[in-house]
């Protein structure tokens, strides 16, 4: 068992540490207050192989493997959640779906202008009354006679919805066969018949859109398929998987970045004449931050190892334990870690002058999107019991 790092890893890990530093984390407090897109810093991230980090170089990608996704991830999110969740869509629920299951045309055609930072991509299964129960969607696509499909209905929490270019969405085409009825879609918002609704006020991320979507009367051709018809719940929840490892990276990065400006204040702050990280009750925090931290860490690496191993194993081998142990650990992690740093802060940490506050608000979506820890839970237990 070898724990270090390949050259190639460590150099897009300092690559995305360096533009982190320098573009994003000046920034990032302003963009959550204000809710503003990052626009210009995502193109440069494009440029610089951020959005398409596992996606092969003839389709615009960097070519790198999950190992280095996550360890670019990590320092993203260190410097601004909302960033690197633009950045996990891009990735993993838009281009890694579409890598697995797209024909060649459609990957040229719709990947690389995505994995290259040309324009933005978007993945839509959630609807305003389907969200864990995914198979309750309502949108549905009906085939027509020369293989085109019609969709009408409304999705909704549809990260970067606002601005995305193309969106791999999920419809019902068969509502009687319910998870083997639903198909995958690629969609180019600048066709007629999609709108976009109300953006959402959010908690945190505040940097990232997030908006409603609807269709009237959209028409998909039938190049537009993404794989077969009723395989798009599979292709859903594969993809996820992969998701799950983008957000639990994400979490790490967030939480390092809590505990990182712990450990300073702790040795700075000064009380009853010593520093604060002196005092057995704020050393214990400490302890039990850094456990978590170092649990969410290389559980979440061991996941993108696996999900390495299932990809290069036979087709369809799947890593769905893996990733949800690292999102549920990992989002529990960065909740109370970020929490325990505000404490830890005092005043400080409840004022905007410092980060602490929009870590902590930032945390909670982790253990929300891209399946509930409650969702994580039923799949691991699921998976190891065997029991539905
Ligand atoms: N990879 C590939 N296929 C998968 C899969 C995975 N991880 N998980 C399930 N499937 C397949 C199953 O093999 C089954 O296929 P067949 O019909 O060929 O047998 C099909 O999908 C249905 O699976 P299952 O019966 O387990 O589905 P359930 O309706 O019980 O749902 C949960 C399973 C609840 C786990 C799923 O709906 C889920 O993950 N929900 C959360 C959705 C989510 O994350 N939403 C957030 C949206 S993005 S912000």
């Amino acid at each position: 068992m070898d724990f270090s790092f390949t050259d190639d890893q460590l150099s897009i890990q300092s690559m995305a540490r360096d533009f982190a530093r320098k573009r994003i984390a000046p920034v990032a407090a302003e963009l959550d207050q204000k809710g503003e897109f990052p626009l210009d810093n995502i193109r440069e991230m494009g440029q610089l192989g951020l959005m398409g980090i596992e996606v092969p170089e003839q389709y615009g990608g960097a070519g790198m493997d999950s190992i280095s996704y996550v360890l670019a991830m990590i320092e993203i999110a260190a410097a601004d959640c909302a960033h690197s969740t633009i950045m996990s869509v891009n990735n993993t629920l838009y281009c890694n779906g579409l890598l697995k299951f797209a024909s060649e045309e459609q990957k040229q055609k719709y990947v690389r202008p995505i994995a290259s930072g040309q324009a933005i991509g978007a993945f839509a299964l959630t609807e305003p009354q389907s969200g864990s129960d995914a198979t309750a969607m309502r949108c549905r696509a009906v085939k027509q006679g020369d293989g085109s499909y019609v969709v009408n209905g409304k999705k909704s929490w549809i990260t970067s919805g606002p601005v995305a270019r193309y969106i791999l969405l999920f419809a019902m085409t068969d509502p009687d066969k319910h998870a083997r009825g639903i198909s995958a879609f690629m969609i180019d918002t600048a066709r007629a018949g999609f709108h976009r609704g109300k953006t959402e006020p959010k908690l945190g991320i505040r940097a990232s859109a997030t908006c409603e979507i609807e269709f009237e009367d959209y028409h998909v051709p039938a190049a537009d398929v993404i794989g077969e018809e009723g395989h798009g719940f599979r292709i859903a929840m594969g993809v996820l998987d992969a998701g799950r490892i983008g957000i639990a990276s994400q979490a790490v990065g967030l939480a390092r970045a809590a505990y990182e400006a712990t450990l300073d204040y702790a040795r700075e702050r000064k009380a009853f004449g010593q520093a604060i990280g002196s005092f057995q009750m704020i050393q214990a925090k400490i302890a039990d931050m850094k456990c978590k931290l170092e649990a969410a860490y290389w559980l979440t690496l061991r996941a993108a190892f696996a999900k390495q191993q299932a990809e290069q194993g036979a087709a369809g081998g799947r890593f769905s334990t893996e990733a949800a142990v690292a999102k549920l650990t990992a989002s529990e992690a960065a909740m109370w870690i970020t929490h325990q740093a505000v404490q830890v802060h005092g005043g400080m940490g409840y004022s905007k002058e410092m980060p602490l506050e929009r870590y902590f608000r930032d945390a909670k979506i982790t253990e929300i999107y891209e399946g509930t820890s409650e969702i994580q839970r039923l799949v691991i237990a699921r998976n190891e019991t065997g029991l539905r």
